[in-house]
């Protein structure tokens, strides 16, 4: 457990399949939180890293691994940043994030890997104050989707992705929040907004816990 503070920074998630949203709502949230202080905007994968690099060129096909050594990529790539989240928290600095933990364990239990295996390695990451759950049905899903070729971007392995994070292993020790992605933008944008407004004093005296434990 990590110190809390009033001034602590916020730790916040995007969650959902792809093209429902997470990008569009992360994007403007951060907006809104940089009028009342700093605010990192990041995503997982970091691309960026040695590690992401590696991701990446599985994504794009052009690097073959097996499932469980690639789930543990993803993993890394988190804990590659994890003391920087927790000292940019502790310095009050925002978080939002496209993309956590959760994705990890779905994508990767989609394909069939153990649920509770894929979990393991991320017990004891900076655990988000918020977690918002863009839900976008199948129907409007597949109308969204105008997938590349990307690994996971087809219709079988979304809906694969979708039961996983319905799981209770996912959701149910974090303050997850479901948000219907189906609607207007600004629509969704002021029920997050909302939601972020009313949790940030209440948040911030809690010391940033670990996620899973
Ligand atoms: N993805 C993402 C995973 O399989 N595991 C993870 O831990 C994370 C963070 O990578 F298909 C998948 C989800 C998606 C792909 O993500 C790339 P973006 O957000 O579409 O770039
Ligand atoms: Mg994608």
């Amino acid at each position: 457990v990590w110190g809390a503070g009033a001034s602590r920074g916020l730790f916040l998630v995007f969650e959902g399949l792809d093209r429902s949203g997470k990008s569009t709502q992360s994007r403007k949230i951060a907006s809104h939180l940089e009028k009342a202080g700093p605010v990192k905007w990041m995503c997982f994968p970091n691309r960026k890293t040695p590690i992401g690099n590696a991701i990446d060129l599985y994504l794009r096909r052009q690097l073959e691994l097996p499932d469980e050594a690639v789930h543990r990529l993803f993993s890394a790539n988190r804990w590659e940043m994890a003391q920087g989240i927790v000292e940019d928290l502790r310095a009050g600095t925002t978080i939002v994030c496209d993309r956590y933990a959760f994705s990890g364990v779905a994508y990767s239990a989609a394909k069939g890997l153990d649920f509770a295996w894929c979990q393991a390695p991320d017990r004891g990451l900076p655990c988000p104050d918020g977690i918002f759950f863009l839900h976008i049905d199948e129907k409007v899903g597949a109308a969204r989707s105008n997938f590349g070729d990307e690994r996971y971007e087809n219709a079988a392995m979304q809906a694969s992705v979708r039961a996983q994070f319905k799981d209770q292993r996912l959701r149910g020790s974090v303050n997850w929040r479901d948000v219907d992605g189906a609607r207007d933008a600004e629509v969704i944008h002021a029920e997050i907004r909302d939601a972020v407004d009313g949790m940030l004093e209440e948040r911030r005296l809690h010391a940033v816990e670990q996620l899973w434990m």
